[in-house]
């Protein structure tokens, strides 16, 4: 067997998932940027061809203008904001991502997270742990089932969330840049006017500057005229897309009743006066965040980095690279 005097070098932008990470290291020659200081990465950056990135990960323009060898960014997430896609298009890099094997994990969580919020799951159980309920019963909450959700964001993921709430007897509108033509739902133009008639407001949009602050305090207003048995959020997508200053204030001042998030502006850095709201539902960004969703997500993220090295065409680009 002839060993490669050459093997192709890889850059991983972060320190990735453990399930993408020995699968780089055993087929390239891989670079972690973490561990590089300027000298080292100017030393290394001639040779590096290829970038594994997470969804999280920030790929700016002045990096991909270090690597003149680059040919590919494969990032292991659906979301790929931190990309600066345009810089990578105009140099003839491909983008690739990891759609569709994520979206009932994401879905799942929405739900989960509607759930939570509404029936107050993490204050009954803190109420059980804590012997308060010696003292007396919990104050209701509030009623999920047949409730109004909007959807911002009508993608692949939103269509799941759609479909699970289906059977909770929801009724389902949605807004998104565009109708989609064959949704048995309702179209409304702007968050603001789904939130006006929304019960339970669920984003899943992609980040980026077009949705940056898109729910912002009217529509957190919106929506709380609009549900007098309490206005719910629910934020699967990015942390960017909600204006966290105003949701803060919103649900201080009882605008709405409560919120269930996934994503931060700030992550993992979460503000002291969120996490100080019982009302609220928090997680650490755990969307995609199963055993086997991850493998695939890691697997997929491999394949297009592999495939795009080695000549072939990728399974998943980013749309803009189609
Ligand atoms: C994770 C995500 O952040 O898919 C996305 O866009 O946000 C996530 O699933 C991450 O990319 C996992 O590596």
């Amino acid at each position: 067997m002839s060993v490669d005097p050459s093997p192709t070098s890889v850059l991983a932008v972060a320190r990735l998932s453990p399930l993408l990470m020995p699968q780089l290291a055993a087929s390239f020659d891989l670079e972690v940027l973490p561990d590089l200081d300027a000298a080292a990465l100017a030393a290394v950056a001639p040779r590096i061809r290829g970038i594994a990135a997470s969804g999280d990960s920030k790929v700016p323009a002045d990096l991909i203008a270090q690597l003149p060898a680059l040919e590919v960014i494969s990032v292991m997430g659906v979301g790929y904001d931190g990309v600066d896609v345009a810089a990578a298009k105009a140099r003839g890099v491909m983008v690739t991502h990891t759609p569709d094997v994520l979206n009932d994990d994401v879905a799942d969580l929405a739900l989960g997270l509607m759930l939570s919020a509404a029936r107050q799951l993490p204050a009954a159980d803190r109420f059980v742990r804590s012997g308060d309920w010696l003292k007396g019963n919990m104050p209701l909450a509030r009623k999920m089932s047949g409730a109004r959700l909007g959807i911002v964001g009508m993608g692949r993921i939103g269509q799941a969330i759609a479909l699970r709430a289906q059977a909770f007897g929801m009724s389902i509108a949605y807004t998104a840049r565009s109708a989609k033509p064959g949704l048995p739902h309702r179209y409304l133009p702007s968050a603001a006017a789904l939130a006006a008639e929304s019960d339970f407001l669920v984003v899943i949009t992609p980040g980026g500057a077009g949705t940056r602050h898109l729910i912002n305090a009217e529509v957190l207003a919106a929506l709380g005229r609009s549900s007098p048995a309490g206005g719910i959020l629910v934020n699967v997508a990015r942390g960017s897309v909600v204006d966290e200053a105003a949701l803060i204030d919103a649900l201080e001042r009882g605008v709405i009743a409560g919120a269930g998030l996934d994503v931060f502006e700030d992550e993992p850095r979460v503000p002291e006066r969120l996490r100080a709201l019982p009302q609220v539902v928090l997680t650490p960004h755990v969307g995609s965040a199963t055993q086997g969703t991850r493998q695939a997500m890691a697997d997929l993220a491999f394949a297009n980095l592999q495939l795009h090295l080695g000549g072939q065409a990728v399974r998943t680009p980013v749309p803009e690279c189609r």
